[in-house]
């Protein structure tokens, strides 16, 4: 009897505790998310000439009205997705292309409505119920439009005018080496949300300790609110009270299993504010520069990277679904990889999550890429936002270790003070992660490349763009050529490769003639340079996979792709892709037997 009353009480101490926390964890969302993806109706507006009234949906009327630009009729795009793929004429488009969804809306009492897009390419303006809501710059961040007060209990109308045309004030700017895709690229979702609503918030290990949670909440619509964060798996409930703007930091010790590329682990966390309620997955872990080294939760990390464009060998387009996101990842962790470059700009946040879930570490970048004119303060201004909305909307994702603010920027008064006053204001936006610029500027003498960009001062990382064999002749023998650095930082070659045509086979000499085997030869010469470099910590080839490019017009072995991939346009492995998994086991290899 006794027994089975120590049983009872132990059940009712442990099991049932934890069966309230579940349920208390999986109560319905506060948060209501009404999904818009799917056929939108379009008009392709080639000249920019259509009538203001199609924000307005206008229908003709009467016998002698007609009305040239109309979505009576019209033809449709799915969203998300790139226009370029999904109509052969639309292939080279770019231009306006007005896109229109009507839905039906249940909005509740005393509610707010935000309505949320993942990425459109390049601008866009935004009119729900005919009136313009907002509008937005930048192919590649998400942003968020407060639509409370425009939208309808019922039917609703939502127009969106896209433009792609690529300017010499855009970032990037008129030339960049992969495919110009507009459209709707990623989803577009409307949140409901209670009066007082967690805003944003920021939950991760406060620099360089590996026990102690730090960030911030905001409650928008509120002052003096109590919240409550809940990370159940950690044991840890703590209410933390706002101020008057709603705005409270908080910081205290937990015991919690590290993230790690090994052990991915992720926390359940919930936020709760009155009536709303918000859950993410986080992981905690630590990254420092510390004498020339990366440390991942305090010990060296050598960095076996790979870049990839968001294009997939399977989708002849720019990639979207969670399968496109995996494929990119997988292929990675089968080269051997802990570490990506997203190349070059903010990827999807469904790709940065995955990443994360799968033990990969990231590097995320803004789009600031070549011929930016850093003279030109209105540029300046959208890279600054670029960059903050870039880290808004990931700076709660452990895998992300690498803020990058540039790739291959020509050093100049204004460039160096402009990037340094945005490395600056990237560590005022998250004190946490690390740095870095992707540089192709060095000081070369005989066989000695001398790293000496003064923005280096800036950084805490250093990454090289570096095409030994293909860009730059080899100044010697590949073992014999000597990297020095100014700055006692560590190092990424953040770039390195060449063209072969997959399947393309002959000699490992002329590069003209694009062959597997040139390469191969090129991925072995630069694998045995980087064992040379002492201060080198990260290795990241360009690139996974073949990718569109009008750049890459050459007839025979290029036809608007870039091929430098490890994998064909096929998803089919080269040469050079066996060089680099080799590669990462030895260094992983050795990564192992240190650590023992
Ligand atoms: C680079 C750029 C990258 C290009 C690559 C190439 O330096 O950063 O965007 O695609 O070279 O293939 O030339």
């Amino acid at each position: 009897m006794l027994k089975k009353t120590i049983f009872f009480l132990f059940l009712f101490n442990t099991i049932v505790p934890v069966i309230v926390y579940a349920q208390q964890m999986q109560k319905k969302p506060a948060r209501e998310l009404f999904n818009l993806d799917g056929k939108w109706e379009v008009v392709v507006d080639w000249y920019d000439n259509a009538n203001p009234a199609i924000i307005k949906n206008k229908l003709a009327s009467g016998k002698n009205e007609f009305l040239e630009f109309s979505f009576d009729n019209s033809q449709t795009l799915s969203v998300p997705g790139d226009w370029n793929s999904q109509r052969p004429e639309l292939k080279y488009y770019e231009g306006t292309i007005w896109y229109k969804k009507s839905f039906n809306y249940n909005r509740a009492p005393n509610s707010h409505t935000l309505l949320q897009f993942g990425a459109v390419s390049y601008q866009c303006e935004v009119f729900l119920n005919g009136e313009k809501v907002g509008s937005h710059e930048g192919g590649f961040n998400s942003f968020k439009i407060d639509v409370s007060e425009k939208i309808k209990q019922g039917e609703n109308l939502l127009i969106v005018k896209v433009n792609n045309e690529r300017k010499e004030n855009n970032i990037p700017a008129r030339k960049f080496d992969w495919w110009n895709y507009g459209g709707i690229t990623r989803s577009v979702n409307l949140v409901q949300l209670p009066s007082k609503y967690v805003d944003d918030y920021f939950i991760q290990l406060k620099k360089a300790t590996l026990n102690e949670i730090s960030g911030w909440v905001k409650v928008k619509g509120g002052h003096k609110e109590k919240v409550m964060l809940e990370i159940p798996a950690a044991g840890i409930k703590r209410n933390i009270e706002t101020d008057s703007v709603g705005y409270a930091s908080f910081s205290f010790n937990a015991k919690l299993a590290l993230w790690s590329p090994e052990h991915p682990n992720l926390y359940k966390v919930r936020l709760t504010a009155g009536a709303d309620a918000i859950e993410d997955e986080i992981g905690f872990r630590s990254v420092e520069v510390k004498d020339g080294e990366i440390l991942l939760n305090k010990k060296p990390v050598f960095l076996r990277g790979i870049s990839f464009h968001e294009e997939t060998a399977a989708r002849a387009g720019r990639a979207w679904s969670e399968d496109d996101s995996r494929t990119l990842l997988s292929q990675a962790k089968e080269l051997g990889c802990n570490f990506v470059r997203l190349a070059h700009y903010p990827q999807s946040e469904q790709t940065v999550k995955l990443a994360e879930k799968m033990g990969l570490m990231m590097w995320e970048e803004i789009p600031v890429w070549q011929g930016i004119q850093f003279t030109n303060p209105e540029i300046l201004k959208k890279a600054g936002t670029m960059l903050r909305e870039m880290i808004a909307r990931d700076k709660n994702r452990c895998g992300i270790i690498i803020w990058s603010i540039s790739n291959e920027t020509r050093p100049s008064r204004e460039r160096n003070e402009t990037l340094a006053a945005m490395a600056a204001d990237a560590r005022s936006q998250d004190p946490t992660r690390l740095i870095s610029s992707a540089f192709d500027h060095f000081k070369q003498s005989k066989n000695e490349i001398l790293i000496d960009d003064p923005l280096s001062e800036h950084l805490d990382v250093l990454a090289a763009n570096k095409y030994m064999g293909w860009y730059h002749p080899w100044p010697a023998e590949p073992g014999n050529v000597i990297w020095k650095s100014n700055f006692n930082k560590p190092l990424i070659i953040s770039e390195f490769g060449s063209e072969a045509l997959y399947g393309n086979h002959g000699s490992k000499d002329t590069a003209s003639l694009w062959t597997e085997e040139h390469q191969e030869q090129l991925y072995r010469d630069n694998i045995e340079m980087f064992r040379r470099i002492p201060f080198l910590r990260g290795v990241c080839p360009w690139i996974l996979t073949d990718f569109r490019s009008p750049f890459r017009m050459q007839a025979q072995f290029q036809e608007g792709w870039n091929r430098k991939g490890l994998l064909s346009d096929k998803g089919f492995k080269k040469k050079a892709w066996f060089v680099t998994r080799d590669y990462y086991r030895q260094l992983e290899e050795e990564d192992l037997s240190r650590s023992k």
